[in-house]
């Protein structure tokens, strides 16, 4: 069998805007442009990945909630109609996906050795979240690689960040130990979104860039501090900050994807590549790749 590895780890967020502004057949609702700036940065993105050779996409979600513990997808495929529950006018998408049940449950049952309450999802009209399509169909718009879909326990709410932490610190190392032993080459996808501070109020045209821009500047100051962090291979200091990042922030790597990835990799102590950064609906998002040695 050959070694298993993590071939790249990226933050993939899921504005489902990216989606609609992107015009795939799969999605009823029709664009006419929009936020450019981070659909070209996927496009970098794929650039970057495409070539690696790699067997599936793991991508944790912030948009599967769960409750009592981290569940996996876990029937061989998925297909139905997502729509998303806000933003109905934007995304109405008809998936058809592949799982790595073998990986996904090599995963699963790693991380309850490591003291994680975990379940394989078997419900067969089991609807996928938004945030795994649309992080899935930016990253590989073919959908020809089987991907493997982790929840995220919803611990910052229920108990606070640093129990967040911890867990998820878990799962990121016993998702490194699974793809390993599988001998799987692994892309990873942290699909969350850095500040998430939302407006309260939709133009007519959605599209329309002229209302675009960030929430406010505490928010973008945020961005920046952690984007320099993953820039100068700071991946330590980026779990470190997350209580005051998800606090101050509102930050939707109070999911624990983002922790999640920076345990897989190991930390990166190398730079992440940021390949675009932008605002939708106020919402700060940046698209990275880290790519280890
Ligand atoms: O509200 C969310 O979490 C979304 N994903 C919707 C859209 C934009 C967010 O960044
Ligand atoms: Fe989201």
């Amino acid at each position: 069998m050959s070694t298993g590895a993590i071939v790249a780890g990226c933050l993939a967020p899921h504005p489902p805007h990216l989606v609609y502004a992107s015009n795939p057949p799969q999605n009823e609702p029709r664009a006419e442009c929009g936020w450019e700036e981070l659909r070209w940065g996927y496009e970098r993105l794929r650039a970057v990945l495409d070539p690696l050779d790699y067997d599936v996409l793991v991508v944790h979600t912030p948009h599967w909630q769960t409750y009592v513990g981290t569940h996996f997808l876990g029937l061989p495929n998925f297909k139905s109609l997502s729509v998303d529950p806000i933003f109905p006018n934007l995304f109405r998408f008809h998936y058809d996906l592949n799982v790595d049940v073998e990986l996904a449950e090599a995963i699963c049952g790693r991380a309850a050795q490591a003291g994680l309450v975990t379940t394989m999802m078997r419900n067969p009209d089991f609807r996928v979240d938004y945030g795994t399509i649309v992080s899935c169909q930016m990253t590989r718009p073919a959908w020809d690689k089987p991907i493997v879909c982790i929840s995220s326990a919803r611990t910052a709410a229920w108990y606070s960040v640093e129990v967040m932490q911890e867990q998820a610190l878990a799962l990121g190392r016993a998702t490194r130990e699974a793809i390993e032993a599988t001998g799987r080459r692994a892309v990873l996808l942290a699909s969350n979104s850095l500040s998430h501070r939302h407006f309260t109020s939709e133009g007519d045209v959605p599209e329309d860039m002229s209302r675009e821009h960030i929430y406010n500047h505490g928010q973008y100051l945020w961005d920046m501090r952690v984007l320099e962090h993953v820039r100068q291979g700071r991946g330590r200091e980026i779990v470190d900050e997350m209580p005051e990042f998800v606090s101050q922030a509102i930050s939707e790597a109070d999911a624990g994807s983002m922790t999640w990835l920076m345990a897989a990799l190991g930390m990166p102590d190398y730079p992440g590549q940021v390949h675009a950064y932008g605002t939708v609906i106020g919402t700060g998002n940046a698209v990275v790749s880290w790519v280890p040695a």
